[in-house]
């Protein structure tokens, strides 16, 4: 009999709203593939060079805040999803980033089987990411680079929940609480759309 197809979960949600800390969770839970486009874009760029056009662009780009071209991203994930074929589900944080994003992963690598998405304040977004800014930081969490990727998620998120509604995809977590209510909750939908029979 041929293997059943990994199952797919798509977390999404503004930034520091906790789509890493959770994906995290959720991965080690259910022994799923955790793949974060944001990571695996900010790795790459520590593997070229500075001369290297394309990744200097993309560098910028993620800098500004803005996102990287889709051809890179979707080329990416395809390369995360072939070198882990053999996974029982993938877990995939901070995509799809605008519609046509979602689109063309359908059409080149599958459908997801739930979304999740973090609802979080801007306030509690902001608070967070000033945190990390003050104790580690990333290049992109300056203050001008948090407001445009505040900006960009605003502009792109409700196109894509409204697709992922009528298909009946789409969960909405409210990701204001403590990361352990949050993931209790997540654990309860996941268990509800994947494993409904499961008894534990
Ligand atoms: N924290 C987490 N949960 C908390 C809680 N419940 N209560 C209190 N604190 C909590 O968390 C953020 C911070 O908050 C951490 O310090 C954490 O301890 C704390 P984290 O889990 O990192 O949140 P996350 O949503 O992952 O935040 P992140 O900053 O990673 O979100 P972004 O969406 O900005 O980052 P991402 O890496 O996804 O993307 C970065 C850039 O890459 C994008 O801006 C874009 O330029 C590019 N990109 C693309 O172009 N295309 C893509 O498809 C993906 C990325
Ligand atoms: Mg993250």
């Amino acid at each position: 009999p041929s293997k059943p197809r990994p199952h797919i979960i798509f977390i999404i949600g503004g930034p520091g709203s906790g789509k890493g800390t959770q994906t995290a969770k959720i991965a080690h839970h259910y022994d799923f593939q955790h793949v974060s486009v944001g990571e695996i874009l900010r790795n790459q760029l520590l593997h070229h060079a500075p001369s290297d056009r394309k990744w200097e662009l993309i560098a910028q780009i993620i800098a500004n805040g803005e996102l990287a071209p889709q051809e890179t991203t979707i080329e990416e994930l395809k390369q995360q999803f072939i070198k882990h074929q053999d996974a029982k589900g993938f877990i995939v944080d901070g995509f799809p980033r605008e519609i046509s994003q979602a689109f063309t992963f359908e059409e080149q690598i599958g459908s997801p089987d739930l979304v999740i998405l973090l609802a979080c304040s801007n306030q509690q977004l902001r608070q967070r990411l000033e945190k990390r800014a003050s104790q580690q930081g990333r290049p992109d969490d300056n203050t001008h680079a948090i407001e445009k990727r505040l900006d960009t998620f605003k502009h792109n998120i409700s196109l894509i929940a409204k697709y992922y509604q009528e298909r009946g995809l789409i969960v909405r977590v409210d990701a204001d609480r403590d990361e352990d209510d949050i993931f209790t909750d997540i654990c309860a939908m996941v268990k509800e759309s994947l494993f409904p029979s499961d008894t534990q």
